[in-house]
């Protein structure tokens, strides 16, 4: 693409580049280079640009592409295949087309951009382009399809591992699969599967980060949040991939070993925001309150009724919030 030729040249240059000069280099006219800078700035980078003199690269921004990605996964041994896309409807929805043509996985699919990008129950993910992270996963995991469910909280907690490692900053996660930073949401999992008799044929984790978006739709500005805001400074996007897929080949591989969460149980709560809070469980049979107290190796959510009984709250049949909001 001619704007990522454009952005290597300034790099290169590291002064200012003539106009001119990158016509010449790659035989295209004055005003396909001015497009190319404008679609750079659009994408977060800051460029000057000064008569006689040229253009000046003072901030790359983020930028992600698929040899970048590459790059950073090479040594990765559990990623048969990865896929970049600059704009697609929904990565998990190109994952599922991709398996039902018999793709075997493990696949990643990574986006910058989704125009329909899909949270649970039919809920839409905000997806702007150039900022934020939208990936998803072909698997074909040997567990019982009973099991599947707690592959969202093994991605919960190689999304919140991550993060850390690539940006320090503190994470946790909302029981079941919520990743949020100082209470506030960054990251959304879908996990789609897809069964045939009584065996699964494959499960798709989705994984939606908000990385370098600063401002979001007024619906959600009160609990979203992104790694950037956190940081206060632009955060690549590369490495959070790179580092999350470490981290999910090492916890993946732990839960297919028992097909249960008991050897990260221990890791998971220490990250669990609820851990010892009041909870409100949305329970369709009827809302009820109790204290958080961590999570079963099933993946379930220990609580405690305020008549001193414990009960193990499955995701997908209830749904929990902190009592006095989100968290
Ligand atoms: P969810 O149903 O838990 O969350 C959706 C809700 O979260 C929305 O109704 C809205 O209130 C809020 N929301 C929407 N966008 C954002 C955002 N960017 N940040 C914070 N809150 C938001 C969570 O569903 C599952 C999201 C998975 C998204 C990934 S992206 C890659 C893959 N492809 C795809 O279409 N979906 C997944």
């Amino acid at each position: 693409m001619l704007k990522d030729d454009i952005l290597s040249a300034l790099k290169e240059s590291g002064t200012y580049c003539s106009g001119q000069v990158l016509c010449e280099r790659f035989g295209v006219t004055r005003s396909a280079v001015w497009k190319a800078i404008a679609k750079l700035r659009e994408e977060g980078c800051v460029i000057d640009a000064r008569p006689n003199r040229g253009y000046l690269l003072r901030e790359e921004g983020d930028l992600m592409d698929g040899r970048a990605l590459s790059e950073a996964l090479k040594e990765n041994s559990f990623l048969k295949e990865i896929l970049f896309f600059r704009t697609i409807d929904s990565t998990n929805l190109e994952v599922k087309r991709r398996a039902e043509k018999g793709e075997e996985g493990p696949l990643l699919i990574v986006a910058d951009e989704q125009t329909a990008g899909r949270g649970r129950r039919g809920r839409a993910w905000s997806s702007p382009p150039g900022t934020d992270i939208f990936m998803s996963m072909l698997l074909r995991p040997k567990v019982h399809p009973e099991n599947a469910a707690m592959i969202t909280l093994v991605t919960a907690l190689a999304v919140a591992g991550g993060i850390q490692a690539a940006t320090g900053l503190r994470v946790q996660i909302k029981w079941p699969n919520d990743v949020v930073i100082g209470g506030k949401k960054t990251c959304g999992i879908l996990t789609e599967m897809s069964t045939d008799l009584d065996e699964i044929s494959y499960v798709v984790p989705g994984i939606g980060i908000n990385v370098n978006s600063r401002v979001f739709p007024e619906e959600i500005a009160a609990t979203a949040t992104s790694l950037c805001l956190e940081c206060g400074r632009t955060v690549h996007r590369v490495p959070v991939i790179a580092e999350f897929v470490r981290c999910f080949e090492r916890y993946y591989g732990a839960f297919t070993e028992t097909e249960d969460l008991s050897s990260l149980r221990e890791v998971y709560e220490s990250m669990l925001v609820n851990r010892d809070r009041e909870v409100l469980v949305l329970d369709p049979k009827g809302s009820w309150r109790g204290t958080a107290e961590g999570i079963t190796d099933k993946g379930e959510l220990r609580v405690r009724r305020t008549d001193g009984t414990a009960v193990c709250v499955r995701s997908g049949e209830v749904s929990v919030r902190g009592i006095y909001g989100y968290v």
